[in-house]
């Protein structure tokens, strides 16, 4: 199949790229690099170093003789979309380029415009030059458990069955997203629910939980190839942060009493749902939701487990949660749709959390000390919304989502 990813040169879609070539895909990758400008803005980088694209697809070209073919250009720009997929013709796209921390949207107005503006009109531009050009294109995009919030009854996925007043209709779940970034991927699956019904467009969304984890079989081939890994306290993710902490001797930060509770997947079945998705794709018109994670686990849990894998000396400490979420609370969220198709799930044993913990180990001394603290609140006193939180620089926000 001929496949385009977008937002490539990401954290989980470049090791898809190079997976799906692999595996005998035409692939195209087209990213913004918007990601790397972020950490510029922040003033944190990638814990494992990562060369610029092009240097990446080389490396790629020389080890594998395949041909990954990059596009560099924002979504939010409608002809660089509609030419992208005229030129390379995917079968399918799979769609990972979008603003994705959710801190990072709630550190003022700017980046919470910001953040919605580059996701929701990066794939309504999509939706457009797809109903435009070939109908038959099967888009699968990344959402995310989040957008269920935590409801006090079982997470369907993606549909409920409900009898209201003596009827009965299967209606899309409720949503009840944690941050301006899980609302605007709340925005998109409404959007894209929409374009199929009424272009008969053919959507997979795949509400994937937190990923965890760093090496595939594809970016351990040469440093070249590595993906990013971040621990900071914007854009690092719970798990990969806490291995991060352990190996620097900083104290795991549990938000709270930990009680939070989310799906989790490894990165490596990222790359095999994804592939599954693709390889069935939803039918003309339909909108297919499938909740893409493996375990649940609470935050406490988390720590817990790494503590005591990376052993003695490794202190937890419950930090005010700068977020407004339930911090204790019922979870219990279907995801079968996947494993129906197929997915064989790794699962997060003590040596997971070994490898990670020897992935930060190795790159220890790029660990910048001051980046790991928790820096956006969600609670934001009303004179720090006026005066928003200092971190400026986006300017006009939809001038930026399309510079
Ligand atoms: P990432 O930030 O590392 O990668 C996203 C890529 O998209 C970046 O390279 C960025 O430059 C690019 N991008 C962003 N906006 C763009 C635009 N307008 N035009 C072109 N390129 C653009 O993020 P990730 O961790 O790889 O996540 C990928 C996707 O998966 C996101 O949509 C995210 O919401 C979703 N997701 C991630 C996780 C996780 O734990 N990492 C969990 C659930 C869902
Ligand atoms: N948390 C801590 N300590 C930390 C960091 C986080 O206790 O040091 C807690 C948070 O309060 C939250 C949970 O861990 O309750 C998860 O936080 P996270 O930063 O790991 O994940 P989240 O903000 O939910 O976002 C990440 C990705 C996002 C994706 C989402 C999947 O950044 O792109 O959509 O995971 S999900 O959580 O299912 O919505």
């Amino acid at each position: 199949m001929r496949i385009l990813v977008l937002g490539g040169d990401g954290y989980l879609g470049w090791p898809t790229a190079l997976y799906l070539s692999r595996r005998g895909h035409d692939v195209g990758v087209v990213d913004s690099f918007a990601r790397r400008q972020y950490d510029f803005e922040m003033g944190v980088d990638s814990l494992v170093p990562i060369v610029h694209l092009q240097q990446r697809v080389r490396r790629w070209k020389e080890l594998s003789g395949l041909t990954v073919e990059p596009f560099v250009g924002d979504l939010t720009d409608a002809a660089f979309v509609t030419g992208t997929l005229g030129t390379f013709r995917p079968d399918a796209v799979v769609h990972f380029a979008e603003q994705r921390s959710a801190p990072y949207s709630m550190i003022d107005r700017q980046h919470a415009v910001y953040t919605q503006v580059n996701n929701v009109v990066g794939t309504l531009n999509l939706l457009y030059a797809i109903a435009e050009q070939d109908r038959d294109v099967h888009l699968v995009k990344l959402g995310t458990m989040g957008e269920y919030g935590t409801p006090n009854i079982d997470i369907e996925e993606g549909y409920l069955e409900i009898t209201h007043r003596g009827r009965t209709d299967v209606l899309p779940y409720p949503k009840q997203p944690g941050s301006f970034y899980h609302l605007s991927k709340v925005h998109d699956s409404h959007n894209i629910m929409f374009a199929c019904r009424i272009w008969g467009i053919r959507a997979t969304d795949l509400n994937q939980g937190i990923v965890y984890g760093h090496e595939t079989e594809e970016t351990k081939l040469h440093p070249d190839l590595a993906t990013r890994f971040d621990y900071d306290g914007v854009f690092g993710t719970v798990l990969n942060r806490f291995c991060v902490q352990a190996v620097t001797g900083h104290p795991l930060t549990v938000y709270g009493s930990g009680g939070q509770t989310r799906g989790m997947l490894n990165i490596l079945d990222t790359l095999a749902c994804i592939e599954l998705a693709v390889e069935h794709p939803a039918e003309r018109g339909e909108f297919r939701v499938f909740n893409q994670f493996t375990e649940s686990f609470s935050v406490k849990q988390l720590a817990e487990q790494v503590a005591e894998v990376h052993g003695p000396g490794t202190t937890i400490e419950n930090v005010e949660d700068p977020r407004v979420e339930k911090e204790e609370h019922y979870y219990r969220a279907a995801h079968t749709k996947l494993l129906d198709l197929g997915l064989v799930p790794h699962l997060l044993t003590d040596d997971v959390v070994r490898s990670l913990l020897e992935v930060c180990e190795r790159h220890r001394d790029r660990v910048d000390p001051t980046a790991i603290r928790p820096t956006v609140e969600w609670r934001q006193t009303a004179s720090r919304l006026a005066t928003a939180s200092g971190l400026h620089g986006r300017g006009d926000e939809v001038g930026a989502a399309r510079s």
